[in-house]
């Protein structure tokens, strides 16, 4: 038996090291590494699992190719030079005849190496063809919010939670997407008390270990902000001498805004009671060194933007953002400053038109000038994950589209392709890591050879590469040497790694000299005021106001969608591991129990969810983990698992309001029984 230290790529902030047992060149068990002081020897209930996700019988072994109708799933194994050979010859055609904008390639987060993520993105950016906006599916209406307010910088360091006096766990469900942190604080809450606030409209496992709790109205975080700031202010608990030397406009909020959000209006927009406000803003004020951890929750619909962003101030009128253990912490990645260019943009034009990530089914089916006429999409599900998922799929049955699909198992998107490659796992093949909620970096070495004929999401970019004749000399290198690219010209502290430590495996740390929260906004302050958000037409202040459209669609239907992950599953990355799926149930949806018995509807029952996009067939939980008027989907699930459909189905392809991102919560809808 051999052990072989790892680094888990799966789209999570924690990038745990991981030791992979293998026995005879099969990895047989993954467990968390027990010198990594973050990882701290454990990895979570899904990645205990990932010796099953390698050897998975439902992994593709062989390339194929399509041999029925178009999203049947019917295919015929071909040889890997077949495929190369062919996907080349199509793509010089398309190129030939409309030129490389009609070509796209959708690759996405699935793999967080940085060479297996960025590559594909370098190759499609050498051939100069249509480029993804990536990620509005994800985390570019958070990012962009949080950019605008504190400036392209990592947060806090989720380690100096040793040093907090409170943690707030705003809108993200620390048990299931944040488990090493979770974990800290749990120690900090058993050895020292350290209290616990949870903000979340889903009562989640998280919320079951707070000391307060606050079932937040959906949407409604910009409000609760702004009346805590007004108490913090009506109370003298503002931090005057850092509001002057650290940010910029409180002066105007605090006339224009603040008076409007007393407890009783701020109690009236979040459906909390005025007492849990006071008790929320009387723990906070009086914390010296509060952490407030963000999740991504509360930017899934329209004015996801400004939600964000207001409690991203809070820590400027507190003064929390001055201490260790005090802040704001929602990604740590922009401060880690490698030479990405060098794998992501090798060559190619400086700009080329724009595709939005979540818009996938809207342009295949509508985009002109030219067309999209070939499609390459890698890690990456959108025909699950995407909002408007039926017109994605309309779009990925045009006989006029040429798919590649690129996967490990035969995803429902891979079901629509015309070749399917077999994609290797993170566990297969060799990679730069550094993680997006923690301020470490790690080299992770293959711990097996790909099963059957599977190739990395590198390999595969290198042979394209080739064949379509690029010869950018990042396609050519051996993985430490193309990694070695990452570092040239880079500054900051992940640039100082020795190179003999870092390829051996050896986790670097690179948390940046910590003197307080560093603000990078034009001013160089903590902006409550924003003129790059009065350039875009946006508010320049902080504040609450409802959304037309979503008042509208609120008369209407009687239901919200609340989106949350699953805790045996992420998306659908794991959709191939039969343990896990067992474990997660059949995809399900949760009603109150007010809710199901207006309707007439038993736990346990099969129900319909509906509205105006369509309907799908879900499971039913009836608990009181949402308020009533809410209905919870965890997860994305493929159809087949589910009665029928997936969840996305019923969401819009509309944006929030920075970052152009998803708006999957600006949902509305009804549920009752399934038919028949
Ligand atoms: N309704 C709703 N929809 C959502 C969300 C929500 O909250 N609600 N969340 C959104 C978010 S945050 C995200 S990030 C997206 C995620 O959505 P996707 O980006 O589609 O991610 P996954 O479903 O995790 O995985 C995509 C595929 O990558 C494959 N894969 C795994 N490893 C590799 C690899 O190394 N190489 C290759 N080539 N393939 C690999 C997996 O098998 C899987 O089929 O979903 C979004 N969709
Ligand atoms: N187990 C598991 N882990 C995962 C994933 C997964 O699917 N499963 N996905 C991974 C990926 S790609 C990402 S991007 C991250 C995302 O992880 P997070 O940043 O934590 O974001 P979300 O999962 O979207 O939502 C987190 C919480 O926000 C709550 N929420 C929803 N709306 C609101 C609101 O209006 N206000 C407030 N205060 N809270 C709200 C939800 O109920 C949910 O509990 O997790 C990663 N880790
Ligand atoms: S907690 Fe996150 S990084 Fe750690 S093993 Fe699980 S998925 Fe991977
Ligand atoms: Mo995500």
């Amino acid at each position: 038996m051999n052990q072989v230290r790892v680094v888990c790529a799966h789209d999570c902030p924690d990038m745990c090291s991981l030791i992979a047992h293998v026995d005879n060149g099969k990895v047989v068990r993954i467990q968390g590494d027990p010198d990594h002081p973050y990882t701290a020897g454990f990895a979570c209930g899904k990645v205990n699992r990932d010796a099953d996700l390698v050897n998975s019988p439902e992994r593709i072994a062989t390339p194929l190719r399509r041999v029925g109708a178009k999203g049947s799933g019917q295919f015929a194994p071909i040889t890997w030079d077949e495929a190369l050979d062919e996907i080349a010859a199509k793509w010089k055609a398309i190129i030939a005849e409309s030129g490389p904008l009609a070509i796209l390639g959708y690759a996405y987060s699935a793999h967080q190496g940085l060479m297996n993520r960025g590559m594909v993105n370098g190759l499609f950016h050498a051939l100069g063809t249509s480029r993804l906006q990536a990620g509005t599916v994800c985390d570019t209406c958070c990012e962009a919010a949080w950019d605008v307010t504190v400036g392209p910088v990592g947060g806090a360091d989720p380690e100096d939670v040793v040093h907090s006096d409170l943690v707030i766990s705003w809108g993200a469900d620390l048990a299931a997407t944040n488990v090493h942190f979770w974990s800290l604080v749990e120690h900090g809450k058993k050895t020292r008390g350290l209290p616990i606030v949870v903000i979340d409209p889903r009562r989640t496992r998280s919320a079951k270990s707070a000391d307060l709790y606050l079932p937040i109205r959906i949407g409604t975080d910009a409000a609760l902000a702004l009346g805590v700031m007004h108490i913090l202010v009506r109370d003298k608990l503002a931090d005057r001498a850092y509001i002057a030397q650290h940010t910029l406009g409180f002066d105007q909020i605090e006339r224009e805004v603040l008076p409007r959000f007393t407890p009783e209006r701020t109690a009236e927009i979040t459906g909390l009671s005025v007492a849990d406000i006071e008790k929320f803003a009387a723990m906070y004020g009086k914390a010296k060194k509060a952490m407030i951890r963000l999740g991504e929750g509360m930017t899934r619909l329209t004015a996801g933007g400004q939600a964000l962003r207001t409690v991203v101030l809070l820590p400027g009128v507190s003064g929390h953002y001055a201490r260790k253990g005090g802040g704001a912490l929602l990604l740590t990645a922009a401060s880690c400053d490698l030479n990405y260019a060098a794998i992501r943009k090798p060559s190619g034009p400086a700009t080329a038109r724009q595709v939005n990530h979540l818009r996938l089914g809207e342009e295949l089916l509508n985009m002109k000038g030219p067309a999209i006429r070939a499609l390459y999409v890698s890690a990456n599900n959108p025909a699950v994950t995407c909002p408007e998922v039926h017109k994605v799929r309309k779009g990925l049955l045009r006989e006029d589209l040429f798919t590649v699909v690129h996967d490990p198992f035969l995803s429902e998107t891979a079901r629509y392709a015309d070749i399917v490659l077999p994609a290797a796992t993170y566990l297969e093949t060799d990679d730069l890591y550094r993680a997006y909620g923690a301020y470490w970096m790690q080299w992770g070495q293959k711990a097996a050879e790909p099963a059957g004929e599977a190739r990395s999401n590198v390999d595969v970019a290198q042979a394209l590469a080739k064949r379509m004749g690029l010869s950018d000399r990042i396609f050519t290198l051996a993985p430490q040497d193309a990694a070695k690219e990452f570092f040239k010209g880079s500054t900051g502290p992940a640039s100082k790694a020795d190179p003999a430590q870092l390829f051996a495996g050896v986790p670097i740390n690179i948390a940046h000299g910590w003197d307080g929260q560093p603000f990078k906004t034009p001013s160089g302050k903590l902006e409550f005021y924003s003129e790059q958000l009065a350039k875009q037409g946006l508010p320049p202040m902080p504040d609450w106001v409802p959304d037309p459209i979503e008042t509208e669609e609120a008369a209407r239907w009687p239901l919200r969608l609340l989106t949350a992950p699953g805790y045996f599953q992420a998306h659908t990355a794991f959709s191939g591991v039969d343990f896990l799926r067992n474990r997660e149930g059949k995809p399900f949806c949760i009603l109150h129990p007010d809710d199901a018995k207006a309707r007439g509807l038993a736990d346990g029952a099969e129900v319909r969810l509906f509205n105006d996009r369509g309907e799908v067939g879900l499971m039913l939980k009836v608990n009181d983990e949402v308020q009533p008027g809410v209905v919870l989907v965890p997860g994305q699930r493929p159809s087949h698992e589910s009665v029928s459909g997936t969840i996305n189905m019923l969401c819009s392809d509309r944006y929030t309001d920075m970052g152009e991102g998803a708006t999957y919560q600006s949902t509305w809808l009804d549920v009752g029984p399934w038919r028949g």
